[in-house]
């Protein structure tokens, strides 16, 4: 592998030093937020009680009255299916909000909870903490209930209070969701976000927390809500290509989807997908809770895809997981362990790394017997940036034999996971192309 590390005294070897230490690298932050891999979305409020999936503002606080809410359910059912965090609705865009905020009355303290002395948000941070889960908050700009909502620098001023109240009074956050919903329509108000100065209150705050949205700052949106990321992903991003939450016209979707080689910041994408059809818990749904299969496919499509799962599961009216969606959320790691039962075969055995030039690498494996694999799991060195662009893992069973293609595909990142018909191969060779050197080399596994 001598090639692969850029060292040594040439020029070339420094010009690759050069080229590899200017792309972007994710933040500490950002780093531990792609390895936690899952993350469970607990969408919950008034709309759970309507059986709506966009509430209008006027409910009455008085019809959100969970009576056997118990967040330890939530974060139990979390940690045994191995999610590593939980993003509650502080407030969506029904306005409602699931602390006793001072700055409305439009809030759980107005309503029949714990005789209005609850605090949805703070018995959720509690949970999260006793099960040693990462804590988020998604608080909505779009506010349907807040009369000064449209009077643009009323509203910033209300929702910073909202935001500050939010982040000091619960300890540490790890993740602030924005989401850039707005359905005003034509005739509705027109409220303009001062973006800048929400996240400079968020990192004043809470300097270690991530911020989602599609413009970032630290992690963008995937792009859609079905669960699949870019089979191109890039975690580099241009930051001008979506500049504020919301923003759509030509390419935006694209550039959410996909990334870019040549982006100046980390931006990773998040993948949000409900479990259920809708976000919210509506009793007609508990026949529609996707199944293990389908959560393993999304596993694959996200995960597997350089990006994380944020898997929404909505609590019931009781305030409970319905028992359909813990079963399906329990079964989803074993399933996915399962396709991998064989073990990683190229454990123990020595890869032998070439390199070509500075854009390009390759190793070849011997696994000294012949195993049947099905599964392929690469790996770049994210700490050091992202730089493969395209890759192809071939397998041959015999030396006599021709290899043949088990994977091929673009971007790698975190991690790729690609799965093809089981195949019988004893040695694998992996080529890579590149943007920019490797600083280290792939970690490979095949199953
Ligand atoms: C969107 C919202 O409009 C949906 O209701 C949901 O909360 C989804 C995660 O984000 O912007």
């Amino acid at each position: 592998m001598s090639g692969l590390v850029a060292g040594g005294t040439s020029l070339d070897a420094f010009l690759r030093q050069v080229a590899q230490s200017t792309r972007p690298k994710p933040t500490p932050a950002q780093l531990a937020w792609q390895q936690d891999e899952l993350a469970l979305f607990v969408h919950f409020g008034v709309n759970t009680f309507t059986d709506r999936e966009w509430g209008d503002g006027k409910e009455s606080p008085t019809m959100f009255n969970p009576t056997a809410l118990d967040a330890r359910q939530w974060a139990r059912a979390a940690k045994a299916a191995r999610f590593r965090m939980m993003i509650l609705t502080a407030k969506h865009h029904d306005g409602f909000c699931l602390w006793p905020s001072a700055t409305t009355k439009h809030t759980v303290a107005a309503s029949p909870f714990r005789g209005g002395n609850g605090d949805v948000v703070k018995e959720f941070a509690d949970a999260c903490r006793a099960e040693s889960l990462r804590i988020g908050l998604y608080c909505s700009p779009w506010d349907r209930s807040s009369p000064v909502y449209g009077d643009s620098p009323r509203y910033n001023d209300f929702f910073c209070d909202q935001l500050t109240e939010l982040l000091t009074r619960y300890g540490k956050v790890d993740e602030v969701w924005f989401d850039g919903a707005n359905g005003e329509g034509p005739n509705g108000r027109k409220q303009v976000y001062d973006w800048k100065r929400f996240w400079a209150l968020v990192r004043r705050l809470q300097p270690q927390a991530v911020m989602f949205s599609d413009a970032g700052p630290d992690i963008r949106w995937i792009g859609n809500e079905r669960g699949s990321a870019g089979d191109t992903n890039w975690s580099t991003m241009d930051p001008n290509a979506v500049p504020y939450p919301g923003a759509d016209g030509l390419g935006i979707i694209a550039a959410l989807q996909n990334g870019d080689p040549n982006g100046t910041v980390w931006r990773p994408g998040e993948t949000d997908v409900s479990i259920r059809p809708g976000w919210f818990y509506h009793p007609a749904e508990d026949a529609k809770v996707k199944t293990v299969d389908q959560l393993v496919d999304l596993y694959f499509t996200s995960v597997g895809r350089n990006s994380k799962l944020l898997l929404n599961v909505p609590p019931t009216r009781a305030g409970l997981l319905h028992e359909i969606d813990v079963a399906r959320l329990a079964g989803l790691k074993p399933a996915v362990a399962a396709l991998m039962r064989g073990g990683d075969v190229t454990r123990g055995r020595e890869a032998r790394w070439a390199s070509t030039d500075g854009r390009s690498a390759g190793c070849e494996i011997d696994l000294g017997r012949v195993a049947t694999v099905s599964i392929t799991d690469l790996r770049e060195h994210i700490a050091e940036g992202q730089v493969v662009s395209e890759y192809t893992v071939e397998g041959v069973p015999d030396r006599s034999a021709q290899y043949q293609v088990l994977s091929r595909g673009t971007t790698i990142g975190y991690r790729k996971l690609d799965r093809f018909p089981a195949t019988r191969v004893r040695g694998l060779r992996l080529t890579v192309r590149t943007v920019a050197p490797l600083s280290q080399p792939l970690q490979v596994r095949v199953y």
